[in-house]
């Protein structure tokens, strides 16, 4: 018998659909959450075993249960970011070593997109290392969308704050998301992040929102962070208006030159539980199994894919670091019996 009353745990309001995107506002958390931070912090206190059987269940209500979508990561402008955020090695205020890069041309984007999808990814998510685009950025980016989209292939972009005509101009090229993380708790995030502020982060959503672009946004786990914290952060995303379609969960990769290089490693119980929140919270999102899986261990992926999480970044590189290598997750996935699906 589980300690916590069940009725506890309910959300105050059916959580809104992903595709259902009704508010003009777009991203503001509304005046009575779905759900309260209480309720996310009781799902959290579940026994381990209750929490994963009702994340389960609530990913067969809205999924195939076996089947994973597969996105590979491309990072097409690396490096000498003006931002400070504690965690990346492409921050000028840090001393990874690391090759800053101008952008790429669109052919070797192209390249890139097309060997991804002869190992078997849907979509093809391009990162660069920018506080925001500038303006002389946005044709050659459009282009690669273009391109990217002309292989039948998902686009994802993930370029730093975005001001409302830049999101359109992406929109109208054909780009179908845009990864754009909340990252943390926002009571947290001063001790993350000082360059920017979370309201920054919510207006660049709201942009995206309202291009009609598709919203990619998600955190990292393991910064050193209380659970009340991770709590806060899942609550900041289930209570988007409409939540988001896609939500990865990072574990941090801790980076040699980073201020969290030396942060204790997350209890991989605590990372699971994470994911079964987000998956009971958001329960139409793909719950995306993010950085670090190659620090974690098959088990652990296994567990995070009964918690409800459906996709994963596929290949051999995230942006600065390698992944899990396409072989393992290969045969991770064969052992599992889990298919990849668009
Ligand atoms: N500059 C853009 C931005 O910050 O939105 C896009 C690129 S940024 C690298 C994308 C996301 O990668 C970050 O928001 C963060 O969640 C994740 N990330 C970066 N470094 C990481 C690390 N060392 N471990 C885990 N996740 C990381
Ligand atoms: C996201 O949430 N994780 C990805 C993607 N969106 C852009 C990035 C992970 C980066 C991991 C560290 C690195 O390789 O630099
Ligand atoms: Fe720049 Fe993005 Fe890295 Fe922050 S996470 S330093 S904004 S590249």
């Amino acid at each position: 018998m589980s300690t916590v009353s069940p009725i506890f745990v309910q959300p105050r309001a059916p959580a809104a659909p992903a595709s259902a995107s009704s508010s003009a506002t777009g991203a503001q958390p509304p005046a009575t959450p779905a759900w309260p931070q209480a309720a996310i912090e009781a799902l959290f206190k579940l026994p381990f075993n209750d929490l994963l059987f009702r994340a389960q269940q609530m990913h067969r209500e809205h999924f195939e249960p076996n089947r994973v979508q597969l996105s590979t990561l491309l990072s097409i402008k690396t490096g000498g970011c003006s931002e400070d955020c504690a965690y990346c090695s492409q921050s000028a205020h840090h001393d990874a070593e690391l090759k800053a890069s101008k952008l790429m041309d669109v052919g070797e984007v192209v390249a890139a997109a097309r060997a991804a999808r002869a190992a078997g990814a849907t979509r093809f998510c391009m990162g660069a290392a920018w506080r925001s685009p500038q303006q002389r950025h946005i044709a050659p980016l459009a282009s690669m969308v273009r391109a990217v989209k002309d292989l039948g292939l998902e686009t994802c972009m993930t370029l730093g704050m975005l001001e409302a005509g830049q999101a359109q101009e992406l929109k109208h090229a054909g780009l179908d998301y845009y990864n754009h993380n909340l990252d943390t708790d926002p009571e947290f995030y001063g001790q993350v992040i000082t360059t920017r502020t979370y309201d920054d982060r919510l207006q660049t959503l709201r942009h995206v929102r309202d291009a009609g672009i598709k919203v990619c946004c998600g955190g990292i786990l393991g910064m050193g962070e209380s659970r009340r914290h991770r709590a806060g952060l899942i609550a900041q995303l289930a209570n988007l208006d409409p939540y988001p379609e896609s939500v990865p969960i990072n574990q941090l990769v801790p980076i040699e030159g980073t201020p969290l290089a030396g942060t204790p490693p997350l209890d991989p119980i605590e990372f699971v539980r994470t994911i079964a929140v987000a998956r009971i919270t958001m329960p139409r999102a793909m719950v995306r199994l993010s950085a670090g899986r190659e620090q974690m261990s098959d088990a652990v992926q296994a567990l995070a894919y009964l918690a409800g999480a459906n996709s994963i970044f596929y290949g051999d590189r995230l942006l600065t670091t390698s992944n899990a290598q396409t072989q393992r997750d290969r045969e991770l996935l064969d052992r599992l019996g889990i298919q990849a699906s668009a």
